[in-house]
């Protein structure tokens, strides 16, 4: 299949960079709680499992997604982190809330990766309906908070490598 060697939800360990002293943020969105906290637990155990100690993972909630660029802001702000995860789930409705939702919470990620010297990564899930949410957060189709954090230490080890 040709998505097959794109889910990173089934790392290899072995040719992962060492995280172990390693320190990350790790933003939630309320909106959609079932949904997010699938993520989060996904993302928080590969952590672990790739090395990094649960004091050096700090978590803050916001209330829905479009709050998520302040939330990772107030992070880099105020933790030397190597990266910030950002967790959030915006479900297609039948008003235009949705991209504007989506715009918001893109751009001010990606200006946050203009910004600051540590990265900021995107686990917002975008789906048509609640199915198709649990699918990605630790169903049939793996757990994208997984592939984030895989994301998060890779960025962070080039981070570490380049920017000092
Ligand atoms: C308002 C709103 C709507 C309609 N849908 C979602 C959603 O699907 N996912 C999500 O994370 N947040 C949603 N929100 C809330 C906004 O993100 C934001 O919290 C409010 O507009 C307050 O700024």
């Amino acid at each position: 299949m040709a998505t097959a060697n794109k889910n990173l939800s089934n790392y290899d360990k072995n040719t992962m960079p060492n995280a172990s002293s390693m320190r990350f943020g790790i933003v939630v969105s309320e909106w959609n709680e079932e949904i997010t906290e699938g993520l989060f637990n996904g993302a928080y155990e590969t952590l672990l499992d790739l090395g990094v100690t649960p004091d050096n993972i700090i978590r803050e909630n916001v209330p829905g997604s479009f709050e998520l660029p302040f939330g990772a802001r107030c992070i880099l702000e105020s933790e030397a982190v190597d990266a910030v995860i950002t967790i959030g789930v915006v479900i297609q409705g039948e008003t235009r809330h949705f991209d504007f939702v989506c715009d918001g919470v893109t751009q001010g990620l990606v200006q946050l990766n203009h910004t600051y010297n540590a990265p900021t990564i995107f686990c917002v899930l975008t789906d048509m309906n609640i199915e198709q949410s649990r699918a990605r957060s630790g169903g049939e189709h793996g757990n994208k908070g997984v592939e984030a954090a895989v994301a998060a230490v890779k960025m962070a080890d080039l981070r570490r490598r380049r920017l000092r």
